[in-house]
């Protein structure tokens, strides 16, 4: 298997879990994200250092890029200059993303509501405009992380929900669009996931962040890694358009089975 897949986002959470995923299947790893030591550090681990007994089936070669999706200037110049070999990209996951707040609309921080739109709206689109060159050379595929957040809105969701909605619409105007290219679109909207989200959401408080996840159990990293690897997987004539996930306690956007 000598496939190259660019995951944004693979310092943390579902990056990070897809990266551990793809590489144990032999894909070769283009991994971003802004935080430098974490990518090398995965980086080491994933070409063989720390791997351990579950390491990767075949040799697998991570290259490192550092950027901030936000920057347009920083992802054309990153993705431009890829050297020869690493061009032949043949899976995108948009990945990198965040919410900041849950405020009422009045209340929110303005600034929090532009970090959200730079980052998972126009971040997503820099990236999959600096991409695309390659992945139609491949008739590669995109896998782009919405949220059950971006199917229904709730209550102080305001901004991050939009974001998530514009990437649902995205999504389904990409896989229009990249029809005549032979380029499978899909959109993965996962439900409440612990991972590092919740921290950032609530800016380092973690008691809070705790909150979110107390009396059920909710989606893993690997849980959401293990549904985006099953939809680049599949034979090349088949496409999941998109997926809903969620953990069992919870069954849309709002509606959760907690115990008190
Ligand atoms: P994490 O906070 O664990 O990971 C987010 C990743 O995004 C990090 O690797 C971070 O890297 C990267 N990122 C954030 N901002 C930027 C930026 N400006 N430039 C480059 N990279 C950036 O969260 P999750 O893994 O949970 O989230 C991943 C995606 O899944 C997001 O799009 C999120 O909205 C979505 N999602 C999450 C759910 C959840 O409950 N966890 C549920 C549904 C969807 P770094 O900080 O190093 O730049
Ligand atoms: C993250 C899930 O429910 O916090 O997209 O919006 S939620």
């Amino acid at each position: 298997m000598n496939k190259i897949v660019l995951i944004t986002g693979a310092t943390s959470g579902f990056g990070e879990a897809c990266a551990r995923k793809f590489a144990a299947a032999g894909y070769q790893l283009i991994l971003t994200g802004r935080r430098k030591e974490r990518l090398e550090t995965l980086k080491k681990e994933l070409e063989g250092g720390a791997a351990g007994t579950q390491g990767p089936a075949a040799a697998v070669n991570v290259l490192p890029l550092v950027f901030d999706v936000r920057d347009k200037g920083s992802v054309d110049s990153a993705l431009s200059q890829l050297p020869e070999k690493w061009k032949k990209i043949d899976l995108l996951i948009n990945n990198a993303g965040l919410a900041l707040g849950r405020d009422f609309f009045e209340e929110a921080n303005m600034d929090d509501w532009e970090t959200m739109i730079d980052t998972n709206v126009k971040g997503l689109l820099y990236v999959s405009r600096a991409v695309l060159p390659y992945l139609i050379k491949q008739r590669g595929q995109i896998i782009n992380l919405g949220s059950v957040a971006g199917k229904q809105v709730y209550e102080k969701g305001n901004v991050y929900c939009a974001s998530k909605f514009a990437v649902d619409a995205i999504s389904q105007s990409m896989r229009i669009d990249m029809l005549r290219h032979g380029i499978k679109v899909t959109v993965i909207h996962p439900g409440a996931a612990d991972t590092e989200f919740s921290q950032v959401r609530f800016k380092g408080d973690k008691d809070l962040a705790k909150k979110i996840y107390e009396g059920y159990t909710p989606l893993h990293a690997t849980d959401v890694a293990d549904a985006i690897f099953y939809c680049a997987s599949l034979p090349a004539h088949v496409c999941i358009n998109e997926m809903i996930m969620t953990c069992v306690a919870q069954a849309d956007a709002i509606y959760f089975y907690k115990n008190s």
